[in-house]
């Protein structure tokens, strides 16, 4: 079916959440939906205040521009607009258009009748940024503890964070997060030049086959896991990674307070060795 006559087809109404009809339609090539509507005024509201808080100074280098969460002593109230309270509002505005921008993929997948694999999988990445800046913030008692909006701001964040606690690589969440995160990449190199390998021949040459690609790991490793398979893996690999990164951040401060390499003293205490 060409491309054309495909979307002729799906591009029908139905499959909303929310507001019938009203939003069920096109600009372009974007559906605009409900979501559609409230993800853009989310993102112009929020890139306006960003640009607003970088207005304020006191640089407009853009490696510099930070707009940095409110004094620990506002505890989880509001605070004024120039003392954090830009950045609680930008935290709603940003949350919004992620939340709704997930909401306008479920749409869309309702529409086409597919699964909801893609908008899951972005939740997982908002859980990881809710799990920053409203998580840990509201499980310590101060939205002081959310990370600065700004390019090397927030790498000091995580630098002085990871230093409160000693060693963060001693963090056994953030060592499941990172080994995920190398996994991921292994199995994206894996499957990314299997696919080429096969599908992209030099010229003069035919297409080959998942047999081949099949084959080609049997011969090597005895084992194939499947074109389907990987896929499944590939998907688990990538949310465990941000699973285990918000894990590893909210259980630093709300459930351990020293220094991760002391966390290990479990193991010295265990009755075995004495
Ligand atoms: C595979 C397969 C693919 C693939 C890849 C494999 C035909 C096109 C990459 C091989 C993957 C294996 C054996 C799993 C590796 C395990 C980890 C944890 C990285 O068999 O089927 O489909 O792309």
């Amino acid at each position: 079916m060409a491309m054309l006559s495909f979307e002729r087809k799906y591009r029908v109404r139905g499959g909303t959440l929310i507001g019938g009809d009203l939003f069920d339609f096109w600009v372009g090539p974007f559906y605009v939906g409900f979501f559609g509507v409230t993800t853009f005024l989310f993102s112009v509201l929020g890139t306006a205040l960003i640009l607003y808080g970088a207005a304020l100074g006191p640089t407009w280098n853009v490696w510099q521009i930070s707009i940095a969460p409110p004094d620990l002593s506002y505890g989880l109230g509001f605070a004024p607009m120039k003392e954090g309270g830009l950045w609680q509002v930008i935290t709603i505005c940003a949350i919004g258009s992620f939340i709704s921008w997930a909401l306008r993929e479920v749409e869309i997948c309702r529409k086409l009748g597919i699964g909801y694999h893609v908008p899951f999988a972005f939740g997982v990445a908002i859980f990881a940024y809710i799990s920053l800046v409203v998580i840990r913030p509201v499980l310590l008692g101060a939205w002081g503890h959310g990370f600065p909006y700004g390019i090397f701001s927030h790498l000091d964040w995580v630098s002085n964070v990871g230093y409160q606690y000693l060693h963060f690589h001693y963090n056994p969440a953030h060592m499941i997060a990172v080994t995920f995160f190398f996994t991921t990449t292994l199995a994206l190199a894996l499957h990314g030049s299997l696919i080429l390998s096969a599908a992209n021949p030099r010229k003069g040459e035919v297409v080959k086959t998942p047999e081949h690609e099949n084959t080609f790991f049997r011969d090597t490793i005895g084992y194939s896991i499947g074109p389907l398979g990987i896929h499944r893996l590939g998907l688990f690999l990538a949310l465990s990674a941000g699973f285990w990164s918000a894990v590893c951040i909210i259980i630093s401060g709300p459930f351990w307070t020293r220094g991760w390499p002391e966390w290990w003293s479990w193991w010295l205490d265990l009755p075995i060795w004495s």
